[in-house]
């Protein structure tokens, strides 16, 4: 096992990792930028090191620096987190190069699925159903529209690139789909270097459904259970659950067993989530597999019981998976909330600055995963997110009253958060019906047809 991981990461999520070390009895070295420098994880951890300027491409995204701090620290492995290099293939490889472990897959694995289409050849090849669509690229016009014709509207253009939602249109015309192939192509080309795009037949009123995978380096995967993942704001999470309000045991057996064939299918190893879209018919087609620990894995720790980043780190480390399959009880309900700096009566436009104010919900139930504090400063240079919000009950109906409890309870001024946006979502009938899809925000916002 290892005696020090260096965390290449800020925030909520640098925390976490740091507090699993801790327990495991692992040594901690935590980087920063010059702006985080008052930032909770570089007090938690046992060492700390400024790698840059606040730009995250000098420091966060600086491999040189990241590198050199692992070495001066006699760092052994790096644990990445999300975002930032954790599914930089080239990364990877210079952490192996350095003779560093990368906590995550093999830079095969993160190659391979990063690049969307590739993905999805290779999952349907392995006999798991994908949306219908272009077979490959599509270079012009003229092939988007003779795959339109044969597939029908809408159709959803995507960047082969990347699956945030960036480069990707909905279409309903053929003068719709000529203008936005070529806005995608530009988009494409700006977030991921090359101008790829492909057309897939739009699945209206889809929910999106993941699956968290655990696989070892001999070979072995399991499932642990589904994430719910349809509330979100231009394709960005906000509200996240576990297990899915749509599935049922089969269901969820057989999407589970999909998602583990996908895995093996690749020599999988480390932990990964696959990402399905389910129809109104509840049929799942593959849409894109995450190489990385996701911001929403705590719902999934509630119901399995399982810590896993604990998990990720041993068997980062060699271990054998030490959960069978059979030995997996799914218990209770988790929900999690996005708690950014955001204001949702103003476009969710950011909202940095000081916070004087900070009141976290507590109680039977409650967990805040969080790195702020009265007197933090939120920087404007980083992704938004405050706090990580979940609740745990016994039933969907327990836990959504534990929520509702919780966003009454915090407290974070004198800065917007999305505390206002989820204190509406835990008052709309379909939601707390579990009937709504990936529509469901744009739908609450008053946005239909964006
Ligand atoms: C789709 C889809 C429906 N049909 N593909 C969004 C980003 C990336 N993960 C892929 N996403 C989707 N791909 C087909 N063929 C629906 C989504 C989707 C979504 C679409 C519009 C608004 C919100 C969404 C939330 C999650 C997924």
């Amino acid at each position: 096992m290892f005696s020090k991981i260096l965390i290449a990461n800020r925030g909520e999520i640098a925390l976490r990792i740091i507090r699993a070390c801790k327990e495991m009895g692992i040594r901690t070295v935590a980087v920063y930028s010059e702006i985080d420098a008052d930032s909770l994880h570089t007090k938690f951890a046992d060492e700390s090191i400024c790698i840059g300027p606040a730009n995250p491409q000098a420091s966060y995204l600086h491999i040189p620096s990241i590198i050199s701090a692992a070495e001066i620290t006699d760092a052994e492995a790096i644990h990445p987190g999300y975002g930032f290099l954790s599914e930089n293939a080239h990364f990877a490889e210079i952490c192996q190069s350095c003779g560093i472990t990368f906590i995550g897959p093999s830079s095969e694995n993160i190659r391979l699925m990063g690049d969307k289409l590739a993905a999805k050849e290779i999952m349907r090849k392995a006999g798991i159903p994908v949306v219908p669509g272009s077979p490959g690229v599509t270079k012009d016009k003229e092939e988007a529209l003779k795959i339109a014709q044969q597939i029908k509207y809408p159709v959803i253009i995507k960047s082969a690139g990347g699956g945030g939602g960036k480069g990707m249109r909905i279409c309903h015309s053929d003068v719709r789909l000529v203008s936005a192939l070529l806005t995608c192509q530009a988009e494409s080309e700006a977030s991921f270097g090359k101008a790829d795009v492909y057309i897939e037949k739009y699945i209206p009123r889809a929910r999106h459904i993941e699956i968290q995978i655990l696989a070892d380096k001999y070979g072995r995967v399991i499932y642990l259970g589904e994430r719910e993942c349809s509330i979100q704001r231009r394709y960005q999470k906000l509200i996240e659950e576990s297990p899915s309000p749509a599935l049922t045991p089969k269901l969820r057996r057989k999407l589970g067993e999909l998602a583990v064939k996908g895995a093996k299918a690749i020599n999988y190893n480390n932990l990964g989530t696959m990402e399905f879209l389910m129809d109104e018919e509840g049929n799942f087609y593959f849409m894109e597999m995450n190489t990385r620990l996701q911001v929403e894995h705590p719902v999934t720790e509630m119901v399995t019981g399982i810590d896993i980043v604990k998990e990720q780190i041993k068997l980062a480390a060699g271990e054998k998976l030490s959960i069978k399959q059979d030995d997996l009880k799914l218990n209770g309900w988790a929900i999690e909330c996005r708690v950014n700096a955001e204001d949702p009566d103003n476009n969710f436009l950011p909202s940095p600055g000081r916070i004087d104010t900070y009141i976290t919900p507590g109680g039977r139930g409650v967990r805040i995963d969080s790195h702020i504090y009265a007197g933090y400063v939120v920087p404007p240079n980083y992704d938004p997110l405050l706090a990580k919000l979940i609740v745990y009950g016994k039933t969907r109906i327990e836990a959504i009253k534990i929520m509702q409890r919780a966003l009454e309870e915090f407290a974070i001024e004198p800065i917007k958060t999305t505390i206002t946006f989820h204190r509406k979502v835990f008052s709309t009938p379909e939601f707390i019906e579990g009937n709504f899809s990936t529509d469901f925000v744009n739908k609450l916002l008053g946005l239909e047809g964006e």
